[in-house]
């Protein structure tokens, strides 16, 4: 009869952490399957691709509106930035983030327009970014070929 109740006390505890851990589980699962479909980042900027050798990307409210540009491996060409912002912006290329500049564009005022040149490069994923705002202006340049 001593034993019995403190069973019955601790039985609610484990309870509890059954479900928190439940609980837990499911958050990081969602967590994953929100990152999962998130592939297509069409929603957060979208993807562009460099069609002839020439790519356009817009600049506003201190966003890219694309944060995916495709280009072919082995074909340089030529990123027109649009600065459609109040803010001045730049177009940088790097090999990763925090990486080596491949090409570091110039930095243009607002309602301004500037053509960046980025060399032919490998196959592979760079980084590209405003140096103004290396925070909230960031993307991806995937070259595949
Ligand atoms: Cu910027």
């Amino acid at each position: 009869m001593i034993s019995h109740p403190s069973a019955l006390r601790r039985a609610p505890f484990l309870a509890i952490f059954a479900a928190l851990a439940l609980v837990l589980a499911a958050c990081s699962s969602g967590g994953d399957g929100g990152t999962a479909p998130s592939g297509d980042d069409s929603s957060a900027g979208g993807t562009i691709a460099v069609i002839d050798g020439a790519v356009e990307i817009g600049a506003d409210d201190l966003a890219f509106d694309a944060n995916v540009i495709q280009a072919a491996a082995g074909e340089a060409f030529t990123v027109t930035l649009v600065n459609n912002d109040t803010m001045p912006h730049n177009f940088s290329v790097y090999t990763e983030q925090g990486g080596e500049a491949i090409v570091v564009g110039d930095i243009i005022e607002g309602g301004a327009t500037v053509e960046v040149e980025v060399p032919a490069l490998d196959a592979g994923e760079y980084f590209f970014v405003c140096d103004v705002h290396p925070v909230e202006m960031t993307g991806a340049v995937v070259v595949e070929g």
